[in-house]
């Protein structure tokens, strides 16, 4: 197996891409602040969600701040979703209102924020602060269907992407994606979120029973919702609503939305059957003690 995702020397490069602490990350990525994360200016009631990319931090994000807006939609419908919810660690000159650490500045209390950054490079004061972490996962044969898209999708963040799913998967396999090896950041983050309080969600669990992740989030939160309350935020947040929704869904290249298709098993149309028995044989060996597993359908 070892040979069998080997990347060339050639393998595709994103702009200004880095590597730091062995995490392959991009010019989108502020490095000063990884640097010195003390600029991040964390509060002790902030409430993040995190996630490696492509996992259902969108659809975590909106259902936890509608929840937090106790199901008032006004906010939602006032501002587009990456001004609301600031990503900490991002910053390209394209997008200035974007950047993460003033964003994060001018957000009343409580905030609610995003971030992909695996749990060594993640600002430690947050950790031992009681901050709120909310940190969801997907199985990552759809993670990385999904991401291969979004490279597409995304010339801004991703350059010229023009290679195969095949090429695509063995960047993966290998850690050069941006923010690296699912596998260390997964498990870094079971890791942590397991002796600690955390709310963890699987996206499978979320499609399966979207309705548990809404009462989930709220219990979490502490926020005692009716009902009628749960009922409407989730509904809200449907795939098929979201994907309407022009404060969340976009399109920097037609054809290609940012919400694509928010279903699982779509990895089947990209895997060959040999890319699925050696990632399956990779994914036995790393995550063999993790005690975490997945719906693969
Ligand atoms: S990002 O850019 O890393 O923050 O992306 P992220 O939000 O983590 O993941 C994007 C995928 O989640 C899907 N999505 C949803 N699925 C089901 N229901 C809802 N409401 C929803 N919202 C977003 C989105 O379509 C991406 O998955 P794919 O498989 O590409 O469609």
């Amino acid at each position: 197996m070892a040979d069998f995702f080997k990347l060339n020397e050639e393998y595709y490069r994103v702009p200004g891409n880095f590597t730091f602490k062995d995490v392959y990350l991009a010019e989108f990525i502020r490095k000063e602040t990884l640097e010195r994360p003390e600029l991040f200016q964390i509060k002790s009631d902030d409430c993040f969600v995190v996630s490696y990319p492509k996992s259902g931090t969108t659809w975590t994000l909106e259902l936890t701040q509608l929840i937090m807006n106790n199901g008032d939609t006004t906010y939602t419908e006032s501002e587009n979703h990456f001004d609301r919810m600031p990503f900490i660690e991002f910053k390209l000159p394209k997008f200035p209102k974007m950047d993460g650490v003033k964003a994060m500045q001018i957000k009343e209390s409580p905030r609610l924020l995003k971030s992909h950054l695996p749990i060594h490079l993640f600002p430690s004061q947050a950790l031992h602060m009681g901050c709120k972490f909310i940190f969801v996962v997907r199985n990552p044969k759809d993670t990385v269907t999904s991401y291969y898209n979004f490279y597409q999708a995304m010339p801004s963040l991703y350059g010229d992407y023009k290679g195969d799913f095949s090429n695509y998967l063995k960047l993966f396999m290998n850690g050069k994606v941006v923010y690296g090896d699912w596998f260390d950041f997964t498990l870094g983050w079971w890791k942590y979120l397991n002796g600690n309080n955390a709310l963890f969600l699987k996206y499978e669990d979320m499609k399966k029973n979207p309705r548990d992740a809404t009462v989930k989030i709220a219990k979490y939160l502490n926020y005692d919702l009716g009902d009628d309350v749960i009922d409407k935020i989730t509904e809200y947040c449907s795939f098929a609503k979201m994907k309407a929704s022009k404060f969340i869904n976009f399109e920097e290249i037609k054809g290609r939305p940012f919400l694509r298709k928010g279903a699982t098993g779509d990895w089947k149309n990209y895997f060959t059957v040999a890319e699925d028995e050696a990632f399956d044989e990779v994914y036995n060996e790393r995550m063999k003690d993790s005690g975490l597993s997945f719906d693969w359908e």
